[in-house]
């Protein structure tokens, strides 16, 4: 039976229950600011993942991102997420940078909008292509805007994104309220994967005194510091990636996660 042709008790049947998110926010209700690892599957094999998840794990993290701007191998994506469910208890969200970015084994799908791109593709295009793919795997998608500081990397190039001016946290601040008033229950700060710069304490202020839902914080932070000034200044949620291709992150992954955490 197509999706779009079901009945409408089906649909109730099928619609996911808010599991992952709800999950999210008890543990950040529970433990202050919130620890995630992000793990790019394009750089990385299904065991090689599933070994480094479950240490990102170990160290506290409490989710586990798979996606990339540039991952375009859906299969190899799958294989990735279903190799590191299988040796992880937290739950594993897609953090897509395309249609490319969905798996059916995941727990969760940031539904995500750059809010900041300047081409629509990346705004509503992207997700209404994928948007069927997610129902059909019944995955959880949580609304999610995206929103890219400064240059942005990888993800801002990519996105084309106009990114907001790293000294003017009001513009981000306006993003993220937009984006409450559009229904996003997350928003993500980004400064892109690798940044030498991080978004600042000012703005992650800022977004946080007028935005009401989850704020995540990604881009750069490779110390304790630097994620306890985010969690500081509001972040529900830090992001580590680059750090994670580190042969030995084990110490410093455990400083930050227990930084953040209450
Ligand atoms: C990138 O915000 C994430 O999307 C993580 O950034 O790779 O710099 O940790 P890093």
């Amino acid at each position: 039976m197509s999706l779009l042709t079901g009945s409408t008790r089906d649909r109730r049947v099928r619609h996911p229950l808010r599991q992952t998110e709800s999950k999210l926010r008890e543990l950040i209700k529970s433990q202050g600011t919130i620890c995630a690892g992000l793990l790019d599957s394009e750089n990385i094999s299904p065991t090689e993942a599933a070994r480094i998840a479950a240490r990102v794990e170990n160290c506290g993290a409490k989710a586990i991102l798979v996606g990339g701007s540039t991952a375009v191998d859906q299969i190899e994506l799958e294989n990735v997420v279903r190799t590191i469910k299988a040796s992880v208890t937290s739950p594993v969200i897609l953090f897509p940078g395309n249609v490319t970015g969905v798996a059916p084994s995941a727990d969760a799908i940031f539904f995500s909008c750059l809010m900041n791109s300047d081409n629509p593709y990346f705004i509503t295009e992207a997700q209404a292509l994928g948007a069927l793919a997610i129902k059909k795997h019944n995955l959880e998608a949580i609304p999610m805007a995206y929103l890219i500081v400064g240059d942005g990397g990888a993800a801002g190039f990519v996105g084309r994104a106009k990114g907001i001016p790293p000294n003017k946290p009001s513009l981000a601040a306006m993003y993220a309220l937009a984006a409450e008033y559009f229904g996003m229950r997350f928003v993500y700060l980004e400064a892109g994967s690798g940044a030498d710069g991080r978004v600042s304490q000012q703005m992650i202020s800022a977004v946080r005194n007028i935005y009401n839902g989850t704020l995540i914080v990604g881009g750069g932070i490779t110390s304790p510091e630097n994620a306890s000034l985010a969690s500081k200044s509001g972040a529900d949620i830090v992001v580590v990636g680059t750090m994670l291709e580190n042969r030995d992150f084990e110490s410093e992954l455990t400083a930050i996660c227990k930084a953040v955490s209450r």
